[in-house]
């Protein structure tokens, strides 16, 4: 593509014509007159053929022109002070954190840049969490920038929330005692809501919790009144492709209940973020081709002065054509430099500054530090309608750290100062304390009845109480019992039918419940059609914020593409980490809205914890609750799918999730008792678990439930049955998934071989591995006490050869081998997966009933209790070729 032609003016004459023409149009019929006149010039000119790219960033200036600002009502100086002593306690409590032994780290510069940007959200825009009649709270719900934590607790200490000994156990989170070093509700459930600090998760799940906020409001569930989404991102943040891939939703759904901050102080960790282009200039074009309101807050009103003067434009031109790396010289390098560098280049510039001294010129402020014009920023981004709105706020990293790191490279890692780094820090923001009392760098805290504390505890008041504070609902649903799924206790005779459908059906079951139908929220990414789930999209509706407005292709049947405004169905097109981002919205709904919600996301198993496992992690830390079912999983039974499709390892990745619960059903009815007793867990005793569920697409009579087994389901492994004449030699043989299916097959084909083979299901090596290490570890740390035994020993107690033959890979069942004294051989799927049909990939992957035989009679013959010959004829009679690949590694 071309590079667009150099812009020189021809002809100024021309120019001023054009230029006085808008201006009389302007005054005498107004901004709305000038862009119909503007769109349709531009419109024109697209005729020809011409790139317009004019059209998507505005020059290097505040949006809101200083004349249309609205007007901060409060005491300034007060404010000012009242910030000071938050960046003052900030500051001390990092810093003090790392002069004593342990080296914990903590960051200064990120919330020095951001202190104005949050201190006039506190003192006039975020709403507490104060409750409506129903108990619901009305309140913002804000994600914090992760790192910018230090001036969060500072604030939290001055408005007497937190005590000095809290600050000081900044980072000491062992024991529960101190403040956590990101926003983790994990370990602050009281206080944070959202974890923040990987970065790029915070805005992602912003624009999904507005949606979601939106869709319980459509439905009329959770009436959203004015309540905002606010999200804090750093201008390096925007890097994530997390961070910017879900702004054309916000666009489309005119999510105008969300405000992005973008805290533009030009750096990131090891440097500038835009050293050659300009962040702010490359955001505002991605915001508004989103669809975005963009309200660019880039000079402070120091300068306003000055654009008054510049009537040439030649100032603006300057601004413009300024990178950024340039932009943070100046504040690292001082006012003489400025004048030098940005003003000295012309003649004209250099004389607007004549009556400026250098200091003059060095506190010409940027908009982020200017509490005037973040305040006008807020007051139109909380007013504006039908777009959501991104305040691009240009600031300085490390601001007011002086030589400590003001600007400077290196100032994201800075985590303590020296005397006269905290002397300057003092004299900048006028903190009380001496040289002397400096030495110790105390905590500030003014008396409570101090004007200043009465002041900012008088402000979060009237807006509704403190923030962070996390609260959670406290209802108790009443879960549905195991008879509301009598249908899959009983089986389906001889009908083949799949674990996918028979969570279908329960699904359609629960939506029809009186007490919960309307709490479960079904989330898709475009596979509702892989799951034979569009029954419902008819059924319960699609959400769409528009409705539908078009006659759908297929709406004579039975199963139409239905959108609508109270759709129950949250369908988030081919977008994982945006669909696992609604469903955390809907999975912590209990908290943030106190109305719970059972969300049930089903997606490709493949898709899930490898696509967005980071999600997955904060989805722990938050407490979510609900179900993840990965579908179409096991690796060899996707079928015909390959490489990049087969799930052989999803529950390796979910075990690493602390309070992630995870099963492999093979049987109808033992997915019935694990989402029955999932849902009393997390709904009716409220635990901080969630679920993920893997079903399959294969088909195959559904047995009844045997006599006694939902407790074994539960605990992760129960005997199934016994297969063969119960004399001589015994195996016991385990299966999960469907592959379990093999292993019955495998028992019959070693009860002709005069072995008897006792079965048994493992629905979850996970849980069994769990529990067996925490009963080790109770058993370490009590040798006075008689030793527990965990399940999987009990069950599996004795000498006889364990064989476990799974659709994933060996690690998974290899968790179980400390808890038997009985040898185990392991037959799981490791390598690529490949396309091929079921019978192909087992026979690949060595786990259909012939290699599971054989390792049985292997295992068997290690203990003398079967011949070596035996062993060797079964390999050649079952025509196992003892040269096939390596599948781990073919
Ligand atoms: C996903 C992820 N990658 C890397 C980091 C480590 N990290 C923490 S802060 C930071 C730099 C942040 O820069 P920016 O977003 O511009 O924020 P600022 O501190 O400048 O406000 C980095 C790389 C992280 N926390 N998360
Ligand atoms: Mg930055």
């Amino acid at each position: 593509m071309a590079e667009p032609r150099e812009q020189i003016d021809t002809s100024r004459e021309e120019t001023r014509e054009w230029l006085d023409s808008l201006e009389y149009v302007l005054e005498n019929d107004g901004v709305d007159r000038a862009n119909f006149l503007l769109e349709r010039l531009s419109a024109r000119m697209t005729k020809t053929g011409a790139r317009l790219p004019y059209t998507i960033t505005t020059p290097y200036r505040n949006t809101i022109p200083s004349s249309r600002e609205a007007f901060m009502p409060g005491d300034l100086f007060m404010e000012r002070r009242i910030r000071s002593l938050i960046r003052w306690n900030a500051l001390a409590m990092v810093v003090r954190a790392n002069n004593r032994p342990g080296d914990i780290g903590g960051h200064i510069s990120t919330f020095a840049s951001s202190a104005t940007l949050y201190d006039v959200g506190f003192n006039y825009f975020f709403r507490g969490s104060d409750a409506d009649e129903d108990g619901r709270p009305t309140g913002d719900l804000i994600y914090f920038q992760g790192h910018a934590s230090p001036g969060i607790y500072a604030r939290s200490f001055l408005e007497g929330r937190l005590t000095e000994e809290q600050l000081d156990e900044f980072r000491r989170e062992v024991g529960g005692r101190g403040l956590s070093s990101y926003p983790h509700p994990w370990l602050m459930p009281d206080y944070w809501q959202f974890p923040t600090v990987s970065m790029g998760l915070g805005p992602l799940q912003a624009i999904y919790q507005a949606h979601v906020m939106k869709y319980l409001d459509s439905r009329g569930l959770v009436p959203m009144g004015n309540r905002k989404v606010w999200a804090f991102v750093g201008d390096g943040e925007c890097d994530e492709p997390e961070s910017l891939g879900a702004l054309s939703l916000a666009g489309r759904e005119r999510l105008d209940n969300l405000i992005f901050v973008v805290n533009c102080n030009l750096q990131r960790l090891d440097g500038p973020v835009r050293g050659n282009g300009k962040i702010i200039q490359e955001l505002e074009g991605y915001f508004r081709g989103a669809g975005w309101n963009v309200i660019k807050v880039v000079w402070g009103r120091l300068w306003d002065p000055l654009f008054a003067k510049d009537d040439t434009g030649l100032m603006q031109q300057r601004m413009n054509e300024t990178v950024d790396g340039e932009y943070q010289n100046y504040k690292a390098k001082g006012g003489a430099y400025v004048r030098e560098h940005f003003f000295g280049l012309d003649k004209e510039l250099l004389e607007m500054v004549d009556n400026l001294t250098d200091d003059d010129i060095y506190r010409l402020n940027r908009g982020g530090h200017d509490p005037f014009k973040v305040y006008a920023a807020y007051h139109s981004a909380v007013h504006h309608r039908g777009e959501p709105t991104v305040i691009l706020a240009k600031t300085i990293k490390g601001y007011g750290m002086g030589d400590a790191g003001e600007s400077e490279n290196d100032t994201h890692q800075v985590k303590k100062l020296d005397l006269d780094g905290l002397k300057h820090f003092r004299d900048r923001f006028d903190i009380p304390l001496t040289d002397k009392e400096l030495e110790s760098i105390p905590y500030y805290r003014p008396r409570e009845d101090d004007p200043e504390l009465l002041y900012m505890s008088e402000r979060r008041r009237r807006l509704g109480g403190s923030i962070p504070k996390r609260g959670e609902s406290q209802e108790f649903l009443q879960v549905p019992g195991l008879d509301a799924f009598a249908t899959q206790l009983k089986g389906t005779g001889d009908r083949a039918n799949s674990t996918t459908m028979q969570f279908v059906r329960m699904l359609a079951s629960l939506v029809r419940d009186k007490n919960i139908g309307n709490r479960v929220v079904p989330i898709v990414p475009d596979e509702a059609r892989t799951f034979g789930m569009e029954g419902m999209f008819r059924q319960l509706g699609i959400y769409s914020s528009k409705g539908q407005l078009y006659e759908p292709e297929d709406s004579g049947e039975i199963a139409a593409y239905r959108e609508s405004r109270d759709g129950q169905v949250l369908e988030e097109g081919i977008n994982e980490a945006g669909a696992f981002s609604a469903w955390l919205a809907a999975a912590t709904s209990y908290s943030t809205n106190r109305f719970t919600l059972i969300p049930f996301y089903i997606f490709y198993s493949m898709f899930g914890f490898q696509r967005i496992g980071d999600l997955a992690w904060a989805a722990g830390d938050m407490q979510a609750r609900g179900f993840l079912l990965g579908g179409t999983a096991g690796r060899t039974t996707l079928n015909g799918e390959g490489l990049q499709h087969q799930d052989g390892h999803s529950h390796v990745l979910a075990s690493t999730v602390p309070n992630c619960v995870s099963y492999d059903p093979c049987y109808a009815y033992e997915l019935a008792v694990i989402v029955q007793d999932g849902m009393r867990r997390m709904f009716a005793e409220r635990e901080r678990i969630f679920y993920y569920i893997t079903v399959m697409n294969e088909n195959y009579p559904q047995p009844p439930m045997p006599e006694g087994a939902e407790e074994g389901i539960l605990k992760g492994l129960y005997r199934l049955r016994e297969v063969g004449d119960g004399k001589g030699t015994r195996v016991r043989l385990l299966g999960s998934g469907t592959v379990l299916r093999e292993v019955e097959a495998a028992a019959e084909m070693l009860a002709e071989r005069g072995v008897t083979a006792e079965v048994c299901s493992v629905t979850s090596y996970n849980e069994l591995a769990r529990e067996l290490r925490d009963t080790e570890r109770w058993n370490l740390l009590h040798p006075e006490a008689e030793p527990r035994t965990a399940h999987v020993s009990t069950v599996l107690a004795g000498d006889d050869p364990v064989v476990s033959a799974s659709d994933y890979q060996k690690s998974l069942a290899e968790q179980i081998r400390g808890g038997l004294k009985a040898p185990l051989t392991v037959l799981g799927t490791d390598g690529f997966g490949r396309s091929d049909t079921r019978e192909q990939l087992r026979n690949f992957f060595e786990v259909d009933r012939r290699f599971i035989a054989l390792a049985a009679l292997s295992a068997l013959a290690a203990q003398q209790r079967v011949s070596l010959d035996a062993v060797r004829s079964a390999r050649d009679e079952f025509g196992i070729d003892p040269e096939k690949p390596n599948p781990r590694l073919a």
